[in-house]
């Protein structure tokens, strides 16, 4: 029997996306099951010399926020500057309960937190672009100065923040492998099956956290 195993190395890094409250039960943008990522976090962090984590980090009268844009609604999409912008509802409001890190997230040793999304006109699912797709956060320059060099994604929502800074991992040439047992998704007229075909096209790879060896 060939089991598949997957060696963690001192220039990998683990890249835990948005553990904050408004996308988990309860909050204003929850991901169903948000929180039970949480669990399999803490077992794969174990593995892993680095941690990095996000955070979404919105002003309040943000441009994502369906709120802002007069007759429009939650998850209804609008013509943006940039391109195509899905419109939310107002979640992860810079320094609100919403916005902070979920409590049960035990991840202290972790190295960096990256806060995204914080600039009103545009906003930025990807930890390494914001959502213009050129701007950058600041992420691909810290990874390279520090050499790391393969991302691990886990966190909320798989098929959004998680997705994207996949696809940018693999845009700036880094492996992108994504623990798929520790996202949950948010589902939006088929958003899980399109960035699953992205996912095959680049060589994003999906894993579980059981694969990572012991
Ligand atoms: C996210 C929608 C809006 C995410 C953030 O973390 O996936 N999704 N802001
Ligand atoms: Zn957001």
């Amino acid at each position: 029997m060939f089991h598949f195993v997957m060696q963690i190395t001192p220039t990998d890094v683990l890249l835990v996306i948005d553990l904050q409250n408004d996308f988990c039960p309860g909050g204003a943008l929850a991901v169903a099951d948000g929180d039970t990522v949480i669990e399999p976090i803490h077992h794969a962090a174990e593995h892993f010399q680095h941690i990095i984590l996000t955070q979404d980090w919105h002003s309040p009268d943000h441009n994502s926020f369906a709120s802002v844009h007069p007759g429009k609604k939650p998850y209804e999409q609008i013509e943006l500057s940039y391109g195509e912008q899905t419109l939310w509802p107002d979640h992860c409001v810079q320094g609100t309960p919403g916005a902070d890190f979920h409590s049960s997230l035990e991840l202290t040793r972790a190295e960096l937190i990256l806060r995204k999304g914080f600039r009103r006109a545009i906003d930025s699912y990807s930890a390494f672009f914001e959502n213009d797709r050129t701007t950058p956060t600041g992420l691909a320059g810290y990874l390279r100065e520090r050499g790391l060099n393969r991302v691990f994604l886990a966190g909320l929502a798989y098929d959004y923040c998680v997705g994207y800074s996949a696809l940018d991992a693999r845009r700036l040439g880094l492996d992108a492998i994504i623990l798929r047992d520790a996202c949950r998704a948010i589902d939006l007229n088929g958003s899980v099956a399109a960035i699953e075909r992205e996912f095959a096209d680049t060589g994003v790879q999906l894993i579980n956290t059981a694969d990572l060896a012991h």
